[in-house]
């Protein structure tokens, strides 16, 4: 994953200071390419250790068409939280403790930290328990999972995921192989915008590519879950097509370090790559949306230890 660590140097080496949404600050630089062959091993960051079952359990959500943050909840999967919680924080219905930028504030005040994880596990257990509850606060809108699978139309739903399956399998020389996230007529009712917001399937000597337009990265805590779920994504709809894997190729618009990132990239840019993993699926019986997500495993994985960062909501 070298790929990675260039990305993280020639980001430090030639960004510019930019606010940002979060008022957190970012190192920021304009338009990157990162290419990974999907048959040297699977692209799982080594120089750090990444979750790859929240990965999988996330990307099986999309995959499903889901929207509603309850089922990452119900596994265990913290990926989404935040931004549940900030619909229920701004909400008429909340009359708990002030939560005003809640994720800048917990990093810096230690009083606050503690309040704000008792209001955010009380209304992860409220999800799980109240479903009326959950369909109101806990769903993100039109998001990723509703704009693969049911692009809404005047005329019905469009399931992309499907489509684009049937063109690599019937046709797979075409160079039409798109989905897209990015909905303009809908981007106001979600509750983050796409960051990745379209790819591409190419087809030749019987591999399958993808590439991807991602509008905002987030390079140290985004990117490498980013990699991951796309070269899962290109394993399962190649296993769909019956197709070897071809390669990643990740395209960033805005591609940030966080200002309370730096000192965490830096640390990973003394760290030496390890050995790729390989990808297990288990998909005997099985289409790929039937997956769940202790049918999907990494093997070979040993990885640098974890690195803490705070997240920007
Ligand atoms: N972000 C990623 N990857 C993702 C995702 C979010 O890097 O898959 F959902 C980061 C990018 C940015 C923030 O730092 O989340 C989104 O903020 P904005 O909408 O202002 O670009």
């Amino acid at each position: 994953m070298k790929q990675y660590l260039e990305l993280c140097q020639y980001v430090l080496d030639n960004g510019t200071q930019k606010g940002d949404r979060t008022g957190t600050g970012t190192i920021s630089t304009f338009g990157y390419q990162m290419r990974f062959d999907l048959q040297k091993g699977f692209p799982l960051l080594t120089t750090k250790k990444t979750a790859f079952r929240l990965i999988t359990s996330e990307l099986l959500w999309f995959l499903k068409g889901d929207t509603n943050v309850r089922t990452l909840i119900q596994e265990r999967n913290p990926i989404w939280d935040e931004w549940a919680f900030e619909q229920w924080v701004n909400s008429e219905e909340y009359t708990g403790p002030d939560m005003t930028d809640f994720g800048l504030r917990a990093t810096k005040d230690d009083e606050f930290a503690k309040v704000y994880k008792q209001e955010m596990d009380a209304f992860k257990q409220r999800v799980v328990e109240d479903q009326a509850f959950a369909n109101k606060y806990a769903d993100l809108g039109p998001v990723y999972g509703k704009q693969w699978r049911s692009w809404a139309t005047e005329n019905g739903t469009i399931d992309q995921i499907k489509n684009v399956i049937d063109s690599i399998k019937n046709n797979p020389n075409s160079r039409r192989h798109i989905v897209t996230a990015w909905n303009p007529a809908e981007v106001d009712d979600m509750a983050l915008p796409p960051c990745h917001a379209l790819f591409q399937f190419y087809v030749a000597d019987g591999k399958l590519s993808c590439q991807l337009y991602q509008r905002s990265a987030d390079i140290f805590l985004g990117v490498p879950f980013n990699i991951a779920s796309y070269a899962l994504l290109i394993h399962l709809i190649a296993l769909e097509c019956e197709l070897e894997v071809g390669e990643f190729i990740h395209t960033l618009g805005d591609a940030h370090i966080y200002s309370n990132h730096v000192e965490q990239v830096k640390e990973q840019l003394q760290r030496e790559p390890k050995t790729l993993p390989t990808l297990r699926v288990n998909i005997e019986g099985k289409s790929i949306f039937d997956l769940e997500t202790k049918d999907i495993s990494v093997e070979g994985y040993d990885p640098h230890p974890r690195i803490k960062a705070p997240i920007a909501v």
